[in-house]
């Protein structure tokens, strides 16, 4: 039976948008014993949700946003889960007309960080607060438990706190939310998280790409491989789901799904905006933006096609020359590395972006919280917190101690697939990018002396020299002496 409330009873908690993930998020709160407001622009979806799902909980439906907020308890709260971008700006507008001073409202949507730092400044001068909250694990996640990264002023966090923890995902009896940091910060480290979601799927893609065409196995066996690396350090929610769709057959013609799935894949635009950031903040994140211009390969087809009818030559390929078994447990080894370095490089990001706005995010929080609900959850995220805990200062989580020695067993085998596929000309932008990010930071000397020489001869960019402070010149065009600036 529907259980709606009393008119007298107030809602802790309100859902605006009532999509997929909206109405996901109201059972959610609902089924943990919260009494939730839910307004949809268009009431459709609104009686949909109480005719279909009104007895999980108990729900205040509203067909008016004046009615939705009269239906919350004070300070309200409402969760707005509409499309990114104008409409919810437009729902923020009018959100913020309706309440009062003191009221919470709330973007789970995936807003860009900057946007959200615009909307906290503009809500906070009506004496509203507002908080981006990052919320991760798609549909399911949003039902069942999802990872929540909530920015905003630390008061609102004190009244928000307990109603998140109501639904996070938890994984040792500690729930996947905490408050991120000031204004953007939630939003911030939700575009990282997609980011290195990017990477993490384009490395377990190269890995396949190496086993099925390097290798010359079949996809259901390379599920059975992935299943068996899922017991051990690579055990994640992408590796577990890899194996699902390696071993799918198409239902319509028998064949494994994979080779009917069009290979073309697209991007929503949180990956484009992390490597976007990582490039404004001058942060090295290369293995999420190798994974976003692999994306954006792949999207092209008709180049593409152009370059398959013979159009490039391939120089001579070899055929792989080791022992299969060896091969599998090398590409394992590589997949981890590569793994790893987008894991450090994209808390690099977290940490710049974390400077530049003066958010004080603390790693240790970002990998207790993705250990659940969302799509990168992975066991190697109790190493990561780990690490910051011996170290909260860590300069890269690649020099901790633990993750230098899980290197020095797999920079061989990293080293050896990167040779193999440049042989056997299979593309491995994410494992190759990597490898050379690695070698770049341990070089005691690269080329940017050359580079800084180079500048310095066209454009007098001057240079810092080795032996003494101070900014020099070459007198170029003239006698070629060197002044100090
Ligand atoms: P959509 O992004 O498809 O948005 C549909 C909702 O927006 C409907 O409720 C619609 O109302 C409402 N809406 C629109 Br469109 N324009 C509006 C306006 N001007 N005023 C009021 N409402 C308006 O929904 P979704 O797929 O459930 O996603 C919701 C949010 O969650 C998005 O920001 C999305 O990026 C994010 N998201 C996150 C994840 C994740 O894993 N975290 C996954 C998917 C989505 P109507 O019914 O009246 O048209």
């Amino acid at each position: 039976m529907t259980q709606t409330a009393e008119k007298t009873d107030l809602a802790q908690i309100g859902v605006v948008g009532l999509a997929v993930m909206g109405s996901n998020l109201a059972r959610n709160f609902a089924r943990n014993g919260n009494t939730v407001a839910v307004y949809n622009r268009s009431p459709e979806k609104t009686r949909a949700l109480i005719s279909e799902h009104g007895d999980e909980g108990t729900f205040i439906p509203s067909e008016t946003v004046e009615d939705f907020v009269a239906s919350l308890e004070r300070p309200r709260k409402a969760i707005i889960m509409v499309q990114a971008g104008a409409a919810t700006d437009a729902v923020i507008n009018q959100l913020t007309e309706t309440m009062d001073e003191g009221d919470i409202i709330i973007d789970g949507g995936n807003a860009l960080f900057t946007d959200t730092i615009r909307r906290e400044k503009e809500v906070a001068a009506k004496g509203r607060h507002f908080v981006g909250a990052g919320i991760s694990g798609g549909e399911e996640g949003a039902l069942n438990g999802p990872s929540i990264m909530p920015g905003g002023p630390a008061e609102s966090w004190e009244t928000l706190g307990p109603i998140l923890e109501s639904i996070a995902a938890e994984v040792d009896g500690t729930p996947c939310v905490t408050h991120i940091g000031p204004d953007g910060a939630g939003h911030f480290v939700k575009m990282v998280h997609n980011g290195i979601e990017y990477a993490d799927m384009q490395v377990i893609g190269e890995a396949y790409q190496l086993l099925r065409y390097g290798a010359g196995m079949e996809p259901a066996e390379i599920a059975e491989v992935f299943r068996e690396w899922n017991a051990g350090d690579l055990d994640s929610y992408l590796i577990e789901i890899t194996a699902e769709v390696l071993a799918q057959k198409d239902p319509e013609t028998g064949a494994p799904l994979v080779d009917v799935i069009v290979d073309a894949a697209g991007q929503k635009g949180t990956g484009r905006w992390t490597a976007i950031n990582g490039l404004e903040l001058g942060v090295p994140i290369t293995g999420i933006a190798e994974s976003v211009f692999a994306r954006a390969l792949s999207s092209a087809t008709a180049q593409r096609a152009a370059a398959q009818e013979g159009q490039l030559p391939s120089g001579t390929i070899t055929e792989l020359n080791v022992d299969k078994a060896e091969f599998v447990e090398d590409v394992r080894r590589a997949l981890y590395a590569a793994k790893l370095i987008a894991y450090s490089q994209g808390f690099d990001e977290i940490k710049a972006g974390s400077e530049e706005f003066g958010w004080n995010v603390d790693p240790r929080d970002l990998a207790t919280i993705w250990r659940g609900g969302c799509i990168i959850r992975a066991k190697f995220l109790d190493r990561i917190r780990e690490a910051y805990d011996n170290n909260a200062d860590l300069s890269a989580l690649i020099l901790d101690p633990y993750f230098k020695g899980e290197l020095e067993n797999l920079i061989d085998p990293w080293r050896r697939v990167v040779v193999a596929a440049t042989q056997l000309g299979l593309p491995v932008p994410v494992f190759a990018s990597s490898l050379s990010y690695y070698d770049s930071l341990r070089a005691e000397r690269l080329p940017a002396a050359l580079i800084q020489g180079q500048r310095d001869f066209f454009g007098a960019h001057t240079f810092k020299r080795v032996d003494r402070d101070g900014t020099f010149h070459i007198e170029w065009s003239g006698d070629r002496s060197l002044t100090e600036m």
